[in-house]
């Protein structure tokens, strides 16, 4: 082995894969990217995700790992799960007394991990079903999680497609519930976290929060938190939060060696300490002037962007929004979600078609889109964007032909021109 290899870069390695990143690089810079679970990560981020940190086993956790040499993975994560307890204390549970795991892989694995710890299979656990703006891991029928467990879920109203709390307490009372996930992942609203508390005390079951869509809002400080409410809060990282691709669990302190033995040795081994190094950058960025005032544009271009659509026609599940998502009926424009998402995409537009509460269509040709603001805001754009965007997207609905959607598509680049992105090199 010479000793230089392993030291050339990716473009001289292997240029096949960088051609492929460097274009998505360049779809990710021309594009208005509205995938509400989607964000740009920083540079600072991506450089500590992309670090040597990855190369290091450390199964266990700090001061009791199973292998030597983690005089600085020790510290990596430490620091990661102080500055996380410090961005997400509360009144109701102090930095000191919230209890951090930043191991989980991702989002699934972080809530798989309160399951192990707070239930048995065969047990009953209740959530909101994906049809209503649920999450696959909070019960469905086609995920472990509701396989392995009974799945009770609830439902929004028919009225106005609110969660029915009522419903929720209902439901609970008759199934007795071990566990109650209140969390989201198609809901434009923002969750009662202390009627879920007065739920789930009522029935002697778990409560857990999950923020993944919501936490660098609340991170900010714009939506309200449910830590010190909830037994047990999980989120990813990667979302709103805009740090790396992983997961994260914070806890009440007597719940500590359970979420801890249920992350590891439970369900996972080594800890991907590159992704831990980046969820320590991201919590430190959150904590910055610039973090709050993005998390502002998320929130007020989510709300300009839902009045301009109103007023082009378009139908809001819930009529509109408190947080960084929009969930559209496209039926009365006439078109489905999937021809109106493909045709977005082709005018530069990107999002993903959704089914809408008691939705006639079928998940893969559903009535309705989803539409998030957090990737937008993060390169700066504001009101007048939002509104260029309620044009395109009302041209869009009105003619899907290539010309058009090609005439939009190089309007839609001039104005992604202007807001360059965090994390990208064009
Ligand atoms: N896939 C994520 C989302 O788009 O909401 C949730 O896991």
């Amino acid at each position: 082995m010479s000793s230089i290899e392993g030291r050339a870069p990716l473009s001289t390695v292997d240029p096949v894969l960088h051609e492929l990143i460097r274009r998505e690089e360049q779809r990710e810079a021309d594009k208005f990217r509205l995938i509400a679970s989607e964000n740009y990560a920083s540079q600072a981020v991506l450089d500590a995700s992309g670090s040597c940190l990855t190369n290091k086993y450390s199964e266990g956790y700090a001061k009791k790992r199973y292998y030597e040499g983690q005089q600085l993975i020790d510290e990596v994560e430490e620091l990661a799960k102080s500055r996380i307890a410090s961005l997400f204390a509360t009144p109701l549970l102090d930095e000191k007394s919230v209890h951090v795991n930043v191991q989980p892989y991702s989002g699934s694995p972080a809530n798989l991990a309160v399951y192990l710890a707070f239930v048995k299979p065969g047990e009953t656990v209740m959530g909101l079903g994906l049809p209503a703006g649920g999450h696959l891991t909070h019960g469905h029928t086609v995920s472990i999680t509701g396989k392995f467990f009974k799945s009770v879920p609830y439902g929004v109203r028919r009225t106005d497609h609110r969660i029915d709390l009522e419903e929720v307490r209902k439901l609970a009372l008759e199934h007795r519930p071990k566990l109650i996930w209140a969390g989201t992942t198609a809901y434009p609203r923002a969750l009662d976290f202390a009627a879920f508390r007065s739920i789930a005390d009522e029935v002697g079951a778990i409560l857990a929060a999950d923020i993944a869509h919501i936490s660098g809002l609340v991170a900010a400080g714009l939506h309200a938190s449910p830590v010190g409410i909830a037994d047990v809060v999980t989120s990813t990282t990667h979302k709103t939060l805009r740090g790396p691709r992983g997961g994260m669990i914070l806890c009440k302190p007597e719940h500590a060696a359970a979420i801890d033995r249920a992350v590891f040795p439970g369900l996972q081994g080594g800890p991907h300490n590159h992704t831990t190094a980046g969820i320590a950058v991201a919590a430190l960025e959150a904590t910055l002037p610039s973090f709050k005032a993005y998390a502002e544009r998320v929130v007020n271009n989510a709300q300009v962007l839902a009045n301009a659509l109103l007023e082009r026609g378009f139908s809001l599940i819930t009529g509109g929004t408190d947080n960084h998502l929009l969930l559209i009926d496209l039926t009365p424009k006439g078109i489905g979600g999937k021809p109106y998402a493909q045709a977005l995409d082709r005018a530069g537009i990107v999002c993903n078609y959704n089914a809408i509460p008691f939705d006639p269509r079928k998940p893969m040709d559903p009535s309705g889109i989803r539409i998030g603001t957090p990737s937008v805001s993060s390169r700066g754009m504001g009101a007048s964007e939002m509104l260029a965007l309620a044009g395109f997207m009302d041209e869009v609905a009105k003619d899907q032909s290539e010309a058009t959607l090609e005439r939009i598509a190089l309007s839609v680049k001039e104005l992604c021109s202007k807001f360059p992105a965090p994390g990208l090199r064009v």
